[in-house]
């Protein structure tokens, strides 16, 4: 596996591979890598001979009271764990090569209105923005044929997906299903920062998800009675500070009052200092014994 900082060189590297006729895949990353991220990348190698991960702690997706400065870094252990994924190139570039002028400078954007104001947009105001125009950014540099994003952050694949189609970027999304801990925690970077007593806490976000997915299957369509069943179980645990808990349709993330065929449930919570997300989508036409891919989080 190659690790390349600069822009100029990761891009000389990749004109040689296409010239050999060979697709590329681009997974993106903040690093701290944990099983989803290598399940993108082990996707990814299925799909592409050859495969881009980039680690970037993107500033400009951060808010000013956000944990950009404390968020988890260890480049060796991610290097360990890429190349062993069958990763070929490793980008990790620094803030100053992505920004030359400064992130603050910066005055180009990727907004994609609407979708990236709704559900984490309200409390993250400009946190799609800077996802956006960072993809943005990656996806011209690398020139990727196919682009790997995990559906834990369901509307982070919404937003790049829309951005494709309007942008005309010549690229295909793929989402990967939501990888999980044995209680059904959803892995996530952040999940380091819950003490024993968070982390106990945190199981409920996936249950209250759980029960919304009973509600389904027996028939419930009225979104304000499952969004009142999940609040009663995240209730039981005051640790747990909901932030949003949202049915909406996985189109265009409108809430859905009575819900039709298919409805992303998705929820945001604090807890302790932690804000962590998860939801799932859920499709009338597969039933209730659907498995896993029904409940794709
Ligand atoms: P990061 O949080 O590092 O996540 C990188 C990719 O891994 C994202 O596509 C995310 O959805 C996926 N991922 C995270 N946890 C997952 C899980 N438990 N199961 C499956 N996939 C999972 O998301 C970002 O970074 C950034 O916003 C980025 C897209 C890199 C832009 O800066």
């Amino acid at each position: 596996m190659d690790i390349i900082s600069r822009v100029m060189d990761l891009k000389t590297s990749l004109k040689q591979t296409r010239l050999k006729g060979k697709t590329i895949a681009l997974v993106p990353t903040m690093g701290y890598l944990h099983d989803g991220h290598l399940a993108l990348m082990r996707q990814a190698k299925m799909d592409h001979d050859l495969v881009v991960v980039s680690i970037f702690v993107n500033p400009l997706q951060f808010g000013p009271q956000e944990d950009y400065q404390v968020y988890p870094r260890d480049l060796n252990r991610d290097a360990e764990l890429a190349a062993a994924a069958g990763v070929d190139i490793l980008f990790t570039p620094l803030v100053g090569e992505m920004y030359p002028r400064g992130h603050q400078n910066m005055l180009t954007f990727v907004d994609v209105h609407a979708l990236g104001e709704r559900l984490c947009g309200v409390s993250r105001p400009d946190h799609f923005r800077g996802v956006a125009t960072v993809v943005a950014k990656l996806f011209h540099i690398v020139e990727p044929d196919g682009a790997y994003f995990g559906q834990k952050d369901a509307q982070q694949v919404i937003v790049i997906e829309r951005m494709v189609e309007d942008l005309n970027i010549n690229v295909k999304v793929v989402a990967v299903p939501t990888v999980r801990e044995a209680d059904g925690l959803a892995l996530s970077s952040r999940n380091i920062y819950l003490s024993s007593a968070e982390r106990q806490a945190a199981q409920l976000l996936y249950k209250s998800l759980d029960l919304a997915k009973e509600k389904l299957g027996a028939g419930e369509r009225d979104a304000a009675v499952i969004v009142s069943e999940m609040r009663r179980i995240l209730a039981v645990e005051p640790l747990i500070k909901i932030d949003y808990i949202s049915v909406s349709d996985p189109a265009d993330l409108a809430e859905q009052k009575i819900i039709k065929k298919t409805a992303l449930v998705a929820l945001a919570a604090q807890i302790g200092r932690t804000r962590l997300i998860d939801n799932m989508i859920w499709r009338e036409s597969a039933g209730v014994n659907s498995g896993a891919d029904q409940f794709a989080g």
